[in-house]
Formats: C-alpha cells, sequence, structure tokens
C-alpha cells in the first residue's frame, strides 16, 4: 500500500517536471547497513557519494534486523544506532534515523526507501552500498521496484572488480541498470568484522572508527564475548 502510494506519486511527479527540473531534482543519500560496528569505511563511503553525487544529505539507516543475516549473532540494535550516531556527529550533511531499529521484522530496504521518500516528497533518493552488496540485490526484497523508485550508488571496496558485478546484475532489465552508478572510494581494506576480530584478540583498532566510537565499546564491553 505504501509502496503504491510512493510509486504513485514519483510518477505522478515526473509526468509533470520538465526534463531539465528532474534533471535538477534535489538529491538525498540514504547509507544503510548493520554497521556492527560503524567505521571509517562506511563514512568514507558516505561523504564520497554526498559530494560526488551532490547529495543535501546522507541518513545513515542502521539495520535492526538485517534480512540477510537471520544466523549471525549481532549486537543490540540500540547499541549500533548509539555508536552510528556518535559516528556521524562531527558532519553536518549526516544524520541518523532509527527507522530498521524501530520497525518489527526484517529490515527490508524497500520499506525504510519508501518511508524516507514519503518524508522528503519530490527528493530523489540514493541508496548507498557496497558494490560487494548491489552484485547481491537480485536477493533483495522487490529488486525492480526498489530500483525504480530509488537509485543505488555502488561503492568498491578494495580488489572488488565492477565486470562481476554487472555479470551478477546480467538479468536486470537495462532502464533499471541506469539507476545504478559506480563509485570508487579509496582503498580502505577496514571491515566491521576484522574490527570485531581485533577486539576479541587484544588488538588496537584505533584509527579504523571514530574515537567517540571506540570509547563507546570500551565502556559498553562490546565485542569482548
Ligand atoms: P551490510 O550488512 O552489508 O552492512 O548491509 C548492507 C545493507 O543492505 C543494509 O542496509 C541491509 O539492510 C541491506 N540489505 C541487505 C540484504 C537484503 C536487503 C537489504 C533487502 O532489502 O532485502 P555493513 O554494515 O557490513 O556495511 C554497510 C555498507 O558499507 C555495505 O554496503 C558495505 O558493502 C559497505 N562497506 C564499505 N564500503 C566501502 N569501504 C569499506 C566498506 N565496508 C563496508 N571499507
Amino acid at each position: 500500500m505504501t509502496f503504491c502510494l510512493a510509486f504513485l506519486l514519483t510518477t505522478l511527479y515526473n509526468c509533470f517536471m520538465s526534463k531539465e527540473a528532474i534533471i535538477k531534482r534535489r538529491r538525498l543519500g540514504i547509507m544503510g547497513g548493520t554497521f556492527d560496528p560503524i567505521h571509517y569505511g562506511h563514512l568514507v563511503a558516505a561523504e564520497g557519494a554526498r559530494y560526488e553525487f551532490n547529495l543535501e544529505k546522507v541518513i545513515f539507516v542502521p539495520a535492526g534486523r538485517p534480512p540477510h543475516k537471520p544466523n549471525y549473532k549481532i549486537t543490540d540494535p540500540w547499541q549500533r544506532f548509539a555508536m552510528t550516531s556518535l559516528a556521524v556527529q562531527s558532519n553536518p550533511f549526516f544524520e541518523v534515523l532509527p527507522l530498521e531499529v524501530e520497525r518489527p521484522g526484517p529490515s527490508y530496504a524497500i520499506d525504510t526507501v519508501q518511508e524516507i521518500a514519503l518524508l522528503h516528497p519530490g527528493m530523489q533518493v540514493y541508496f548507498i552500498t557496497g558494490a560487494d552488496a548491489v552484485s547481491e540485490i537480485l536477493t533483495w526484497k522487490n529488486t525492480e521496484q526498489l530500483l525504480t523508485i530509488c537509485h543505488f550508488i555502488a561503492a568498491t571496496r578494495p580488489g572488488y572488480r565492477m565486470d562481476d558485478m554487472w555479470k551478477k546484475l546480467k538479468l536486470l532489465p537495462v532502464e533499471l541498470k541506469d539507476n545504478i552508478h559506480c563509485m570508487e572510494v579509496p582503498a580502505l581494506a577496514i571491515s566491521s568484522s576484522d574490527i570485531r576480530q581485533r577486539l576479541r584478540e587484544g588488538r588496537p583498532i584505533k584509527y579504523l572508527l571514530p574515537e567517540l566510537v571506540e570509547e563507546y565499546i570500551t565502556k559498553n564491553k562490546i565485542y569482548r564475548y
């Protein structure tokens, strides 16, 4: 129902706008992720997308229950939300919303994009994510609807080949492929799983994530299992 409304509004909006006006449409970014924990790789990708795609702001949305990780042990959603809030607070173009933490059930991107689109009528939404995640997008809920109402920015992670991503997406209609854009980010070999591993082994995590996040992890004794 919400999707139909968002789709109808987007279609009507596009019909009445001139081509030039659509090109100049205001843009906002969504950075979705488990953020367990958030680190400089996520932040650099979001800031790079903001600059390169002229996004007015980037909304970080920590996944409440990531649909692709049903059997993983994941840190409490509100703790991941708190870490994300601390990480973005020094950037005036970044904000965090608890939409997925508050929504019951699996955190599907389609629901989040619809909610954010309704909160920002007329704005074009860009979903920022890693190229490896985009290459799995055919397994996401309502892929085609998702790619109709929003664009994707695929950030390359170190060592990732874009041809691999396009090969996996070969079944997508061309007009939907046009809504996927690629963006290179500096070679940041930082990952949440490596940070968790380091913490388990008592190795340093300094300079891999913001100091405030490191302090929060220490204070709340997260990842010490
Ligand atoms: P991750 O668990 O990969 O997040 O989740 C990515 C997003 O996909 C979340 O919003 C999920 O809800 C959504 N999703 C997944 C599957 C199905 C559906 C939705 C559905 O709707 O059906 P991480 O915290 O691990 O990473 C967040 C993003 O940052 C990812 O896209 C990852 O590729 C990227 N990333 C980096 N980018 C640049 N440099 C680095 C990075 N490390 C992670 N070093």
